[in-house]
């Protein structure tokens, strides 16, 4: 069986892509705080059929909310294809939101750096504004110091491989010009965490431009983190990859 859309997409100026597998006990609140910030966005779930129900929450929550839409997939096929699929959904669009953001649903991307984001591409005029917490007043708030050398590793290794001064070129909170992803979607084709390199990499190649803001990242107070070995060597695979090709 292939995937299912609940909701129809409203046109708005800002796109929120919120990928989720076992977020039940996140999701209806982030609904909420992005919601409270009275900013012109459709939030787009994506859902791999959470065995926890995290599906039921966001269909209640879209009965209060009609910008709230659920993209239902069958079964976990990993962030990259999550965030992507967001990516194509927006663009179908009868109109397009003119930028799209992707965050994580387990409350490490705080909400409230939303309008921070916004603020930045609009007055850079850039592709991508990553939500940086290796820039200068970024910060790692209660992650374990394992999962701290874990990040540090890969982001040397993707700034590397990537050839460019970023801080910060894996984290997940991004806004991103929906005239960028236009161009680009055809050559996004990663399952899993590399998504983050490879969009950055395809800007590089279009002589587009990568902004960051620091912010505070926060370790999920609820739920499990979803990076396995499998994730780890895909991510791998895929910066060797492009360091070879360098
Ligand atoms: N739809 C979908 N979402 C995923 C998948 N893997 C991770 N996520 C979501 O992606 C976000 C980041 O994952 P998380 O487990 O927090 O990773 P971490 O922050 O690197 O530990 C969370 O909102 C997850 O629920 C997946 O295979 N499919
Ligand atoms: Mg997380």
């Amino acid at each position: 069986m292939g995937y299912q859309i609940v909701g129809n997409s409203l046109y708005s100026e800002v796109g929120v892509i919120l990928p989720t597998y076992g977020e039940a006990e996140n999701i209806g609140n982030l609904i909420e705080d992005i919601e409270k910030l009275r900013i012109d966005t459709s939030i787009l779930v994506i859902d791999d059929s959470s065995p926890d129900g995290t599906a039921n929450v966001v269909l209640e929550k879209q009965k209060k909310y009609p910008n709230v839409m659920l993209y239902s997939r069958p079964t976990k096929a990993g962030l990259g294809t999550a965030i992507t699929d967001g990516f194509k959904f927006f663009l179908a669009a009868e109109k397009s939101p003119k930028y799209v953001l992707t965050m994580d649903a387990d409350y490490s991307h705080d909400p409230k750096d939303i309008p921070k984001l916004l603020t930045k591409i609009k007055d850079c005029d850039c592709a991508i504004v990553v939500a940086s917490r290796y820039s200068k007043g970024g910060q790692i708030a209660y992650w374990p110091m394992t999962r701290k050398i874990v990040s540090k590793l890969a982001n040397i290794m993707a700034r590397t491989a990537l050839g460019l001064n970023l801080k910060d070129c894996t984290a997940g909170f991004r806004c991103y010009s929906t005239a960028f992803l236009k161009e680009t979607i055809v050559n996004l084709h990663s399952h899993t965490y590399e998504i983050q390199i490879e969009t950055i990499r395809q800007a590089k190649i279009r002589n587009f431009e990568v902004k960051e803001v620091p912010v505070l990242f926060v370790n999920r107070k609820q739920g499990k983190s979803k990076l396995t070995w499998t994730e780890m060597k895909s991510f791998l695979s895929y910066t060797i990859k492009t360091l070879l090709k360098r």
